[in-house]
């Protein structure tokens, strides 16, 4: 049996039935989550669980549990699904309400939604590195809420998937932004560089680990505005994400990116992120799914 989180209580996924006024489903008016999970566990609740707060917080929304009652919820959730390796999606809205612009009424309640998927590490892409496109980065400017709003991300990803790659590179005329479902990071001359987490962006959680595991490990990195000519011009490129971890750009505009394999500065950040999710959730075997 499948478990879903729906407004506080954990039911049958086949049960979790949402209105067809809920306003995230007219409008997109809420906010969502992706963990990771590796052996049955959260890697970085904290750091998702404040995300997830602050977004909603930021349009005017009151998630109605506390951070511990949630994140307890998650775990029983990820427990009674026996989950091992996958995501927990989470996600809440301002509620269900006649379909009108302004919010509804102070008593209307924010409906939260979880549930859990298997998902395997992307292995094969992690050791050979991915394709990737540019395009002009047409979202709003406040990409830092991880808003339900994914219009300008779909259509950006859409685009790269259709010429078969892995991710669309957005760019602001000429500045580089981040990716679809992802932040980009260049090295050049031993110095890792990273758009910083403004409104341009979101600040993501597997971006802000792998800043500290450069500043702990000697590695040289930057949060600053970089350009295209920047892009094409890096030693390394890599993009990161909670689902693609620490993934090498071997390709942009079907232009090779270190000749076309991962450069050392990636490996070496890629085996740092393993062994930080090895210090919270244990070995990272086989990739086993229980
Ligand atoms: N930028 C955007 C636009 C994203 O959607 C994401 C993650 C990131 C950056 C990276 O953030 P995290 O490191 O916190 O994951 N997007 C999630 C998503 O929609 N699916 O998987 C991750």
């Amino acid at each position: 049996m499948n478990f879903a989180i729906l407004d506080g209580k954990i039911i049958e996924r086949s049960e979790a039935k949402v209105d067809i006024e809920d306003r995230g489903y007219q409008f997109g008016d809420g906010v969502y989550e992706v963990i990771r999970i590796y052996n049955g566990k959260m890697f970085t609740a904290k750091q998702h669980l404040d995300r997830f707060y602050r977004s909603a917080e930021s349009i005017g929304i009151v998630i109605p549990y506390t951070k511990e009652l949630l994140t307890g919820m998650l775990n029983e959730l990820v427990a009674k699904n026996n989950l091992g390796l996958g995501i927990i999606y989470m996600q809440i809205t301002r509620g269900a309400a006649p379909r009108n612009h302004a919010f509804p009424a102070q008593d209307v309640l924010p409906a939260l939604s979880a549930y859990t998927k298997e998902v395997g590490r992307p292995a094969e892409n992690l050791e050979s590195g991915v394709r990737t496109i540019l395009t002009e980065d047409i979202r709003w400017l406040r990409c830092d809420i991880k808003s339900l709003n994914l219009l300008g991300n779909i259509l950006a990803k859409q685009k790269a998937s259709e010429v078969g790659c892995f991710e669309a590179i957005q760019h602001r005329g000429e500045n580089v932004t981040e990716g679809s479902s992802s932040n980009v990071f260049i090295a050049q001359n031993g110095v890792v560089v990273t758009h910083p987490s403004d409104n341009f962006i979101l600040k993501g959680i597997t971006k802000e680990v792998i800043l500290t595991l450069c500043k702990e490990n000697g590695i040289a990195v930057e949060e600053r505005v970089f350009t295209i000519k920047d892009l094409y011009d890096a030693d390394e490129v890599f993009l990161s994400s909670t689902t693609a971890e620490v993934m090498p750009i071997i390709e942009i505009e079907g232009k090779a990116v270190h000749n076309g394999a991962p450069g050392p500065i990636t490996k070496k950040l890629q085996e740092l992120f393993i062994e930080a999710i090895e210090k919270e959730c244990g070995a990272i075997t086989k990739q086993t799914i229980k």
